[in-house]
């Protein structure tokens, strides 16, 4: 999953694509580089960020979601909002990737069953103005356990089908240092609930701190060691920046075990 985010202030690329003509260019390049499908988003969730409103997040995606759906591409939409998931899948989008796993917007889950659309649910602690001032846990592991558990119970209460259901830990999302790399040790865990998993560790900062590399878009070999770990594991989708390394890392890891 190739990332496109059309915003001013996303931690690793804020401004960068943030005209469509120029968010489009960076999802086709992506595809080049072996994307199986692209994320487009208009609202930064990085930690201390701010909420943005509906009419701008509108206006950032949605022609991107056209221009890249319009050309084949499969395109899912990351946002917590229900007018934007709508406008998006209007445009093309066929995944709603909603980080709040429909808490934001419960009636984001009917829109979701009604038109027979993919979703991915993240765990969060907190909301990302905040998330990252004293995250706890007893056990980070079993604790995102349940609530994905209980978030994708929610989702099939809703009349969403499981098949349809991915789930994601949330690197990043209101964990320190060592609750990112405990979930990755143990993302067996949660693969055992049986969904798809989505792991996104992409350049985060957890990453700059074991590398010690400050710069985000220097971290894309740590992010593909991590998605080799977290292939072992059981995930079946990365949510990243850069496509190339770690379409390298997991043709390494295919051949290994292929027969
Ligand atoms: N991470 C980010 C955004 N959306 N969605 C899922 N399912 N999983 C993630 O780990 C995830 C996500 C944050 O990364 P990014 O989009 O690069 O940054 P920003 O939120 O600053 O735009």
């Amino acid at each position: 999953m190739g990332i496109v985010n059309v915003t001013p202030d996303s931690f690793s690329d804020g401004g960068e694509h943030a005209d469509p003509a120029a968010a489009i260019a960076h999802g086709r390049a992506l595809l080049a580089e072996g994307a199986d499908l692209l994320d487009v988003g208009g609202e930064s969730t990085r930690p201390g960020a701010e909420p943005v409103g509906e009419q701008e997040e509108l206006r950032r995606v949605v022609p991107v979601v056209e221009g890249l759906a319009g050309g084949g591409a499969r395109v899912s939409i990351d946002t917590v909002k229900l007018r934007v998931a709508g406008a998006a899948v209007a445009a093309g989008a066929s995944l709603v990737n909603d980080v709040t796993a429909f808490r934001a917007e419960p009636a984001l889950a009917g829109f979701v069953a009604e038109r027979g659309l993919d979703c991915c649910l993240m765990h969060m602690a907190g909301e990302p103005r905040t998330m990252q001032a004293d995250p706890r846990y007893d056990d980070v592991v079993s604790e995102v356990k349940a609530f994905l558990e209980a978030r994708l119970a929610f989702a099939v209460a809703a009349g969403i089908p499981e098949a349809r259901i991915w789930l994601d830990p949330g690197i990043g999302f209101g964990k320190t240092l060592a609750h990112n790399l405990e979930l990755l040790r143990r993302l067996d865990e949660l693969v055992a609930l049986g969904r798809p998993v989505l792991f996104g560790a992409s350049r985060k900062a957890f990453l700059g701190t074991v590398t010690g590399r400050s710069a985000p878009a220097e971290r894309a070999v740590a992010t593909a060691a991590a998605n080799v770990l977290a292939y072992e594991r059981g995930a079946r989708i990365f949510r990243v920046h850069d496509v190339a390394p770690t379409r390298d890392a997991l043709a390494v890891v295919a051949a290994t075990f292929a027969r």
